[in-house]
């Protein structure tokens, strides 16, 4: 009698272990995340983390935020899923700035994720189209397309932001890659030679890539020693490659100084945009197989359901 209870007790445990050890259970590189897409079990050394490829067809979740920042109304500018350009399965996400001269608002179009690492890859897809061949710009002009960042004030309540970001220049027509501290009016700048704008340049003008899609892939080590780090590609080309510096502002002894703390987390959250000048002109982009990572990503990598 002893016997048959310990068989009935054991016999489903055993059948529930087998279970969690299937073959699908083990399969890192295919499980499903919370962006409802699966990772295409090709590449078997992508640790992604978070990823979004558009394919559940809603924006939040898995970003954190979605919309205009900070201030004003956006009225014109919008970021939906779409199907019109799609690099893997059957929707992408598109982002769209109305013609000069635009908003507070509709200037600053955004996703965010706030649960990141303090070091990790993020990689993405762009899609180009023929707004970018506008030739009537105004001085100055600048379009954001994305980076890590993180935002903290002192407690004056001035604010700062340190980054890494991809831009494009309207007037030399090139895309950079900055790292950058920037300082609110009234705020204190950072007195360390690690904390100073520095700025790659690249001889790529989105222009040549009408109708195609462009690979960006950027990482940072966030760090409160000079151990820090940033680094970044276009389509595979190694553009910026910035290491021994303090990436993380509490390594700093102006941080306790000037009694900062961060907004929102003390991480590098990934930032996705269309950030630029009033001026700017009309702007689209499509955007596909985001994918943040510990480890480097393959150009080639995809996301799709
Ligand atoms: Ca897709």
């Amino acid at each position: 009698m002893r016997l048959k209870i310990d068989r009935l007790v054991v016999l489903p445990l055993i059948l529930v272990l087998l279970n969690i050890e299937s073959p699908e259970g083990r399969l890192q590189h295919s499980e499903t995340i919370a962006s409802y897409a699966v990772i295409e079990p090709h590449d078997p050394v992508a640790d992604t983390f978070w990823e979004y490829g558009a394919e559940s067809g809603v924006l939040v979740p898995p970003w954190d935020w979605v919309g205009g920042r900070p201030s004003g109304t956006v009225s014109d500018s919008y970021v939906a899923t779409d199907t019109t350009h799609i690099r893997s399965g059957t929707k992408s996400m598109k982002i769209y700035q109305p013609p000069p001269t635009k908003s507070d608002g509709d200037r600053r179009i955004s996703n965010r994720v706030y649960n990141t690492k303090d070091q990790y890859y993020t990689s993405w897809w762009m899609y180009v189209d023929g707004s970018w061949d506008e030739s009537d710009i105004p001085d100055n002009c600048w379009t954001s397309l994305g980076g890590w960042i993180s935002i903290f004030e002192q407690s004056n309540g001035k604010s700062h932001w340190t980054a890494g970001r991809w831009y494009y220049n309207w007037n030399e027509r090139y895309i950079y890659y900055k790292y950058l501290w920037w300082h609110e009016s009234g705020g204190s700048t950072w007195p360390s030679a690690d904390a100073t704008i520095q700025t790659f340049t690249t001889s790529y003008d989105l222009r040549d890539f009408k109708g195609q899609w462009v690979n960006f892939q950027h990482y940072v080590k966030w760090s409160q020693t000079t151990s820090g780090a940033t680094k970044a590609w276009f389509n595979g080309d190694l553009i910026a490659n910035k290491s021994g510096i303090i990436t993380d502002p509490r390594g700093y002894s102006y941080w306790d100084q000037q009694g900062c703390n961060f907004i929102i987390n003390s991480l590098p959250w990934w930032n996705h945009n269309l950030y630029s000048t009033t001026t700017s002109p009309e702007q689209t982009i499509w955007i596909d197989d985001v994918v943040l990572s510990d480890k480097k990503v393959p150009e080639t990598q995809r996301v799709y359901t």
